[in-house]
């Protein structure tokens, strides 16, 4: 699996996420060798690259890209871009969500998922996080607009997910936003493509440093949702699963599996 870290100035959050991703690619049952990383270094003015560029052994290979062109939806499309893989993947620097998270990804695709999301928004989700309230206040009304554009996923938003190869490549060559809201685009367009979403609960810790600005990024991220209906209007979904994204078969599947 290639799996895809944008940064931004991130020297002083990175390195714990990429030392807990060598641990967990040791500790894997797979060959290990199997996860690669690619962090995509997006015209960081601080040591992020040379941070990266150090954190490639044998047992968990890293890439470092770089992207000039600013914004986390541009730095993991050109990520996605450089990969050859057949599972693709993205998580964000700051490591917020458990890697746990890699295995149940791993286990729903397994299953038939051809893309995979955490989220904070499932009943089995475990968040702690510290938003102040106007970012809150602003995520809710964020996750109603998002929601229209991709029925029955309850966290768009969350910085994990997991895609079959092929399909990432060819979902993110058409997507156009350079900004937060490029995973709406992306399922949007994944949904329109017929794939099978499944929707995970994770473990999410939030890591201070977060480098979304509510007042700048959150009016940016509004936009963008406006843009993404009106370049997706008129489109339809190959097989209308809305009904069926919340809660998966798969997902159920795999929590049962969990709990016998
Ligand atoms: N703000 C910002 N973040 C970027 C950019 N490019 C990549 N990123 C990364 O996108 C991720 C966003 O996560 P984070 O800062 O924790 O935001 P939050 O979790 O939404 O609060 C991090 O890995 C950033 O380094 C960019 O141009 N601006
Ligand atoms: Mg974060």
């Amino acid at each position: 699996m290639q799996l895809i870290i944008p940064a931004y100035n991130e020297e002083a959050r990175l390195p714990a996420t990429l030392r807990a991703l060598r641990r967990h690619a040791l500790g894997a049952v797979e060959t290990p060798g199997s996860l690669q990383v690619i962090v995509v270094d997006n015209a960081s003015t601080d040591r992020t690259a040379a941070i990266a560029a150090a954190a490639d052994s044998p047992a968990m290979r890293v890439q470092v890209l770089a992207c000039p062109t600013k914004g986390k939806g541009a730095a993991v499309r050109a990520g996605v871009a450089a990969t050859t893989a057949d599972v693709v993947g993205f998580m964000d620097a700051d490591g917020a969500t458990s890697l746990d998270a890699l295995q149940d990804a791993a286990d729903l695709m397994a299953r038939g998922a051809d893309v995979a999301i955490g989220s904070r928004g499932l009943e089995d989700s475990i968040t702690m996080a510290r938003h102040s309230r106007s970012r809150a206040v602003g995520a809710s009304v964020y996750r109603k607009l998002a929601g229209r554009l991709v029925p029955g996923v309850a966290d768009t938003q969350c910085g994990f997910k997991i895609m079959r190869g092929e399909l990432a490549r060819t979902v993110f060559a058409a997507t156009e936003t350079v900004g937060f809201s490029f995973d709406v685009e992306v399922l949007a367009r994944a949904r329109m493509a017929g794939a099978r979403i499944a929707e995970f609960p994770v473990t999410w810790i939030d890591v201070p440093g977060s480098s979304f600005m509510p007042l700048r990024h959150g009016f940016a991220s509004f936009a963008e949702l406006a843009d993404i209906s009106w370049r997706m209007r008129g489109l339809r979904p190959v097989v209308p699963t809305s009904a069926g994204l919340r809660r998966p078969p798969v997902v159920t599947g795999l929590r049962a599996a969990a709990e016998a």
